[in-house]
């Protein structure tokens, strides 16, 4: 299966148009100099954050990139045009690779930034410019120089602050869905989501993102259903919220959710179990309040888990979500104070 997160370009700038060999020929001056322009510089490349795009969904098609060539210098000391930049347009939180090496060559935070990615080559030198005191008439040009040429790997890396990660059907989308304006699927059947969604929350005081992706199985990380592919885009999140299926269709208990997907966060690496995790019981709605406290006293004993990181809700009925947005907004909040 192809997934739109990762993507494989080749790019190359424009190369340096050729210098001119030329000389000047006017009426009444038989023996004019030399007037051979110099050619235009190749284009260069350039990426740039686009906050309208999500995915590299449209590098599935398009996968090689070329920068104008400069032109050719001509007589009468006329230079070549500069062949055109390039911009390719990338979603935030992109990082990009050499293919070849594995290098990490840029990461793409900054909306503001364009981050130039392969230089367009130098124009060659028209005659004009080798002309001497002993060499009143030279026939010399250069060619232009030719422009980089680059095999780049884009990962994307989403910027959200919070992470959700759960068994399939637990209702990660339905909660997106219910606190944000984005739209993510909705099944009841496992690994309704394919790829990940990012929902913006406006808060009292800020805003923050939310990150939806494929659920997890056991044995993830060991490539297991959608596999541990999708977590890196939560692996710069600030904090994680581990969903919990109170009415798992697999009937695997609470406690035991939690455990198997600390287990295969912890295989991921990437510091994934040193993050802030909340617990979040969701489908409240289906179960009687004495069978929720004791799951809530089961896990806070066996786990050692504090009160204040164990959420109950409904992300259907909503019930409970606007309590762990407010708690949301001001754990980030305080993250992100200086
Ligand atoms: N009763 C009830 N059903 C819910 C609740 N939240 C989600 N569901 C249902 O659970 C099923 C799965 O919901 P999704 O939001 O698609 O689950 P998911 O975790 O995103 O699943 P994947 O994308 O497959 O990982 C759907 O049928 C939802 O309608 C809830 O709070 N109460
Ligand atoms: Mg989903």
């Amino acid at each position: 299966m192809n997934f739109i997160d990762e993507a494989y370009l080749e790019i190359k700038a424009g190369d340096g148009g050729s210098g001119a060999s030329s000389f000047r020929r006017e009426k009444y001056i038989p023996f004019g100099g030399p007037d051979g322009g110099d050619g235009g510089k190749g284009g260069d490349i350039y990426f740039k954050v686009n906050l309208n795009i999500n995915t590299l969904v449209d590098f599935q098609n398009k996968k090689v990139f070329n920068a104008q060539n400069g032109q050719r210098g001509a007589g009468k000391n006329k230079f070549g045009a500069a062949g055109d930049d390039l911009i390719i347009e990338i979603p935030k939180g992109t990082v990009i690779y050499d293919s070849n090496t594995n290098e990490e060559l840029i990461d793409c935070t900054d909306e503001s930034s364009k981050y130039l990615i392969a230089k367009g080559g130098d124009g060659g030198l028209g005659n004009a410019k080798f002309k001497s005191s002993t060499n009143q008439a030279p026939r010399k040009c250069t060619p232009g120089f030719e422009g980089e040429r680059r095999s780049l790997r884009l990962e994307l890396k989403s910027l959200a602050d919070v992470g959700l990660v759960g068994f399939p059907n637990a209702g990660k989308s339905t909660f997106l869905n219910t606190v944000s304006s984005a739209k993510p699927k909705i099944g009841d059947y496992p690994f309704t989501t394919l790829r990940p969604h990012l929902g913006a929350i406006k808060g009292k005081e800020s805003s923050y993102v939310i990150a939806d992706i494929p659920g997890l199985i056991e044995g993830a990380s060991d490539g297991a259903g959608l596999g541990i592919k999708f977590l890196k885009h939560i692996s710069r999140t600030g904090i994680l919220l581990i969903f919990v299926d109170l009415f798992s269709l697999e009937n695997i208990e609470p406690i035991d959710q939690v455990i198997l997907l600390k287990k295969e966060l912890d295989s991921f690496g990437d510091n994934l179990t040193q993050k802030v995790s909340w617990i979040v019981c969701n489908k409240i709605d289906l179960l009687q309040e004495t069978k929720i406290n004791e799951i809530l006293k089961e896990i806070e004993e066996k786990l050692q888990v504090t009160k204040e990181e164990i959420f109950f809700i409904s992300a259907a009925t909503g019930e409970g979500t606007e309590f762990l947005l407010k708690s949301l907004e001001s754990e980030i909040y305080k993250n992100k104070r200086p």
